[in-house]
């Protein structure tokens, strides 16, 4: 399915199917394999994770996707990767085009004009855990690192001249429904003189202004209405101009920081919700569109306004989604636990890190449902020398989007070195689970104490002067598990847990937002690094991995629609 934005002057190609596909162990160089010598054994859907499918379930290696394509000869491509995993490679015509080390990234390549009408594209996918290779995602992950190609694939013949790369859209004043469209063109200055509308009626620029290959305009939306959960309301703005057209989706909205508490269009608002990851058993992080939509619903049936999209870019179709039915969410790039190789200054590492995360607020800079840009999950923000890596990270984020609140989730709150460099305080927290007293047969009476704690901190360092988001807590379930004693494990635990930290922080003035951990039960590490989670699954999930809702579902939904 083709997110937005759309090009309706442009043969684009959905390339979305079932392709030919071949694995290989043991190659030493990926980008180095010669497509054309390559047998091809297996079909296999894209989107799709080669090791989620049953002839190579849990195996590492090389997977090669390939497909046909019939395009207009000597017309310039443009291929819209949506996000890959974990590393990959893309070969047009026997070529290699680009690698991308960047897991869960949507990705943009132009491909070379040909002669030939038929063109044959080939997608190198690899699961290997390697720090050279793909330094982005590593054995530690708390999620299960698959290979394939986790989203759609999208070809766009380009016209010859003013190819439109993307625009920004942003809102100047929510009232009068005033609007900067930012239009970037893909290879040439801004020179041309294109024409706008907003939901089909044509609207004359109040200002136009060019830089390179940039054209600014500031637009007033006919008939304007805000964008909130309640009343997600989304306008259409079509730039056209000699060969290309964009149709870009947006929503009139604003968000900020005010004390403690975050502004919605200008009303404070509690974000209440969960910290959700891209999984399924059967399609790993490849969601088919029927499951985007039923997360979403379930998510609106327990009452939440909030996702985190943990941890990495979102795929296009979910925010999509959000923007229609009205979920906010905090998106963040793809980072979990890294200390070493950023206290190691890995030059690579830090670069990939700014490369995806600039690419993902641009890529998502016109959904309303995102207020939140988040990095580096628990990457040791207490240690000095990763000053500089936070450093430029926000300064990236700032640099690409003014508009919305930055932040990344901590779990070293009473060391954390960089909170206040930050929108908004971020801590993820599990007292009651791991707990600080391993003999106390009540643990959870260690929640009231370590959030009173936390906001004491906070308040000690002057770091009670902005919002503060429990961006994760929680306690895992065993789906089924029922037990008069309600122990570690089972429903009845998790249930109670949760009860007691909404109790807590639903409608409470000191905690602006939370991010239950989390929304499904999730596949993790393969091997011994699973001791501590059973099944090999995080079983933190309030439905289980099939979407069934376990104890605590109810619980939370009594709680959190007494709220919002
Ligand atoms: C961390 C991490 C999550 C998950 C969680 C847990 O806080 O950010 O991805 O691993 O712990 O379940 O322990």
């Amino acid at each position: 399915m083709i997110s937005f934005p759309h090009f309706p002057k442009r043969k684009v190609h959905c390339l979305d199917g079932v392709w030919d596909f071949a694995f290989l162990e043991d190659v030493d160089s990926p980008a180095s394999l010669s497509p054309a010598s390559l047998e091809f054994t297996h079909r296999m859907p894209v989107p799709g994770v080669f090791d989620a499918y049953p002839d190579f379930a849990g195996r590492r290696g090389t997977g090669v996707y390939r497909t046909f394509i019939s395009v207009a000869p000597n017309t310039k491509g443009l291929l819209n990767l949506q996000g890959l995993g974990m590393w990959a490679a893309v070969f047009v015509d026997g070529e290699l085009i680009r690698e991308i080390p960047l897991p869960y990234s949507g990705v943009t390549v132009v491909v070379p004009a040909s002669a030939q009408a038929r063109r044959e594209l080939v997608i190198v996918t690899d699961n290997r855990f390697d720090a050279e290779r793909v330094p982005l995602f590593e054995t530690i992950f708390d999620f299960y690192g698959y290979g394939g190609v986790y989203r759609s694939v999208i070809w766009h013949e380009l016209p010859a001249v003013g190819a439109i790369e993307r625009v920004r859209i942003s809102t100047l004043d929510l009232k009068q429904g005033r609007v900067r469209a930012r239009v970037e063109y893909l290879q040439e200055p801004a020179t041309q003189n294109p024409s706008f509308a907003v939901d089909g009626e044509p609207v004359e620029p109040v200002e136009i202004t060019r830089e390179g290959n940039t054209l600014t305009a500031v637009l007033d939306v006919p008939d304007p209405a805000c964008w909130s959960p309640a009343s997600p309301h989304l306008h259409l703005l079509t730039v056209s101009g000699g060969e290309d057209e964009i149709v870009e989706r947006f929503g009139l909205r604003t968000v900020e920081a005010k004390g403690k508490r975050i502004l919605l269009n200008g009303e404070p608002i509690q974000l209440l919700g969960f910290c959700r990851h891209e999984a399924h058993p059967q399609h790993g992080p490849a969601l088919p569109m029927s499951q985007l939509a039923q997360d979403l619903q379930l998510l609106k049936a327990m009452g939440c306004n909030f996702v985190r999209g943990s941890h990495y870019p979102q795929d296009p179709r979910f925010l999509d989604l959000c923007d229609e039915m009205g979920m906010l969410v905090w998106e963040e790039s793809l980072g979990w636990g890294q200390v070493d190789a950023v206290a190691h200054s890995a030059p690579r590492f830090i670069d990939l890190q700014e490369q995806q995360t600039r690419l993902m607020v641009r890529n998502s800079y016109n959904h309303p449902c995102v207020i939140l840009w988040g990095f580096l999950n628990e990457c040791g923000s207490h240690r000095k020398e990763l000053a500089g890596l936070y450093e430029r990270l926000i300064a990236a984020i700032r640099e690409e989007d003014a508009g919305r609140l930055v932040t990344y989730a901590s779990n070293h709150p009473y060391e954390d070195l960089h909170f206040s460099l930050c929108d908004v305080v971020s801590i993820n927290t599990y007292p009651g689970w791991y707990a600080h007293d391993i003999d106390n047969p009540n643990p959870l009476q260690e929640i009231p104490r370590e959030m009173n704690k936390l906001c004491q901190s906070l308040s000690e360092r002057n770091l009670d002067d902005r919002p503060l988001i429990i961006s994760e807590i929680g306690a895992g379930a065993i789906y089924g598990w029922r037990d008069p004693c309600a122990f570690h494990w089972s429903e009845g635990y998790q249930s109670e847990y949760l009860k007691t930290v909404c109790e807590i922080i639903v409608g409470s003035e000191d905690f602006a937002g939370l991010a239950l951990w989390q929304f499904c039960d999730i596949r993790t590490y393969p091997g011994a690094r699973a001791l501590t989670r059973p099944r090999a699954f995080n079983n933190k999930g309030i439905v289980d991995e099939y979407r069934r809702p376990k104890l605590a579902f109810e619980t939370v939904k009594d709680l959190f629609t007494r709220q919002t």
